[in-house]
């Protein structure tokens, strides 16, 4: 069987391939509608339609930036854009369906370096638009160039909203552009996903990889799991639709975490903590290291495991699946405990006392670790709780797999509520990603009969994912509608794109118009 990673783009000719049979009708209208309003707005038909959705993280949250598998899903919601590919011009023009997103034209400049103007400091709907256009030419597969394009927009991924909105943006563009250009050829999935991680980088985002895989390589009806180390793989993760029927409740907190303003605080800080208690750790177990270079926790796992391969290096036949990387995960745990929760460093370490323990200048730790500006909360790099926090959470996502495939029955919604619990307890007290609103939604979850609720994606505000039993979904939104203080007097079509019950959709695709 051919890996998903390899498999190539996918085709669709009816929308049954993509949505889950209660949704394929009103999707159509939507569909149908995007091509009428694309031949009134430029004024002849557009060639084809490319989709991609938003995901929603069931477990492993801020685990990928260490090389760990997450369980991810994608979702209805999506990005679905109507393109016309134009020979004659090298124009870009891309309009939105939502008025609330003004129209641009930009024309590339392939003679120089930049090709287009990002401003990372004030992203626009578009700056998205162009980091794929950039993304695109940057990579062999695209000769450097792309021909002028027709596009117009229609999204359903909430902005900000920790669904992933910015992923749907990228790679449908990317798509878009492929197709326009009759570059699809031999290109496959796996190569999409690391395509539109580099172009999601030109928006100023180091991102881990996640959001990209789930919306280009997830199936209809399940969700996915997606390994990083040694190389990019994905693996469906069937979701049972009935007995015992469940469903997953997205709700947002509406708080959204802007990251070009709080991420020296939160997400970059999250991930220099990580990597600087990794090297600690490498280093206090005397493993094959420099301090120079970055070391993740998943490479750790491996040479704790007894791999034969240099600790930044791949290839080591370390699959997720055997069973002895449980046993590796939990060494590893112990090693934490043992030298990153001693008395000197558990409750964090200035910059000075990290500097002096990983046997680095000032300048070697800024040049390796700081390329993104952090303040330590409290003056102190958090090393113990954050690995704790790491290990656990990976150990969290073998168990939630395992449930699955246990095929536990009945007893399989409240084994996997059980450890989205206590990944909420742990992105709360150990990683610090949850926030007042996130604690309020769970909670007022579980009082209305969710079995599981956490927070999903990066935290800080966004969405959280509650499993529900099937049978009481509809009175459990009713309640949340209610009863959470956000949702106070906002109206039923502002609180239907809120809180919402979502099935797995499938992944990027392209549909032709004939
Ligand atoms: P959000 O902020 O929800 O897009 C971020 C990262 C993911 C992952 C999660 C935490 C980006 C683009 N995405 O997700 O890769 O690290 O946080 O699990 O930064
Ligand atoms: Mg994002």
């Amino acid at each position: 069987m051919t890996a998903p990673v390899d498999l190539p783009l996918v085709t669709v000719d009816a929308l049954d391939k993509v949505y889950p049979a209660d949704r394929v009708a009103a999707q159509g209208v939507r569909w149908n509608n995007l091509a009428e309003s694309f031949t009134k707005q430029y004024g002849y038909k557009p060639a084809f339609i490319v989709r991609a959705p938003g995901r929603v993280n069931l477990i492993g949250e801020h685990i990928d930036h260490a090389l760990f598998g997450v369980v991810p899903m994608a979702i209805i919601p999506d990005v679905i854009i109507a393109v016309g590919p134009r020979k004659d011009t090298t124009e870009i023009r891309a309009a939105n369906v939502d008025s609330k997103y003004s129209s641009t034209a930009f024309t590339p400049d392939y003679a120089t370096e930049s090709v287009v103007d990002i401003d990372t400091r004030s992203l626009q709907w578009h700056s998205y638009v162009k980091a794929a256009l950039l993304g695109y030419t940057r990579h062999p597969h695209s000769q450097g160039s792309s021909i002028g394009a027709d596009l117009l927009y229609d999204g359903t991924v909430p902005a900000g909203s920790g669904l992933s909105s910015s992923a749907a943006m990228v790679i449908s563009s990317l798509l878009a552009l492929l197709v326009s250009n009759a570059r699809t050829d031999g290109l496959t999935k796996g190569e999409l996903v690391k395509m539109s991680m580099g172009a999601e980088g030109n928006v100023g985002v180091n991102t881990g990889g996640m959001d990209q895989a789930a919306s280009v390589i997830s199936t209809a009806a399940a969700a996915l799991y997606v390994q990083f180390f040694p190389s990019l793989e994905g693996e469906p993760v069937p979701i049972p639709s009935t007995d015992p029927a469940f469903s997953f409740v997205i709700a947002n907190t509406l708080v959204t975490s802007d990251k070009a303003t709080t991420a020296k605080f939160n997400y970059n800080l999250r991930v220099v903590e990580t990597l600087a208690g990794a090297a600690l750790l490498a280093k206090k177990l005397g493993l094959r290291y420099t301090p120079q270079d970055k070391v993740s926790y998943r490479e750790i796992v491996s040479q704790l495991a007894g791999s034969e391969h240099e600790l930044t290096g791949a290839g080591v036949n370390a699959s997720d699946k055997t069973s002895g990387l449980r046993q590796a995960f939990k060494k590893t745990l112990a090693a934490i405990e043992e030298h990153l929760g001693s008395a000197d460093i558990r409750e964090g370490l200035t910059e000075e006392e990290l500097t002096s323990v990983l046997g680095l200048s000032k300048q070697d730790f800024a040049n390796t670790y700081l390329n993104l500006a952090v303040e330590p909360i409290g003056g102190k790099y958090r090393v113990y709780i954050r690995a704790k926090h790491i290990l656990e959470e990976a150990l969290r996502v073998l168990d939630f797999r395992k449930a699955i495939e246990s095929k536990a029955g009945g007893d399989l919604p409240k084994l996997l509520g059980d450890i989205m619990n206590a990944s909420q307890a742990s992105c709360r007290d150990q990683f610090m990603c949850s926030c007042k609103e996130i604690d309020e939604i769970t909670a007022l979850a579980l009082e209305h009969g969710a079995l599981g609720s956490r927070l999903t994606g990066a935290g800080w505000g966004g969405s959280t994912v509650s499993l529900v039993p099937a049978a009481i979904v509809p009175q459990f939104i009713a309640d949340i509608k209610k009863r959470y203080s956000k949702y106070n007097g906002l109206s039923d079509d502002v609180l239907d794109q809120a809180i919402f019950a979502t099935l797995p959709s499938s992944g990027a695709c392209v549909h032709p118009l004939v």
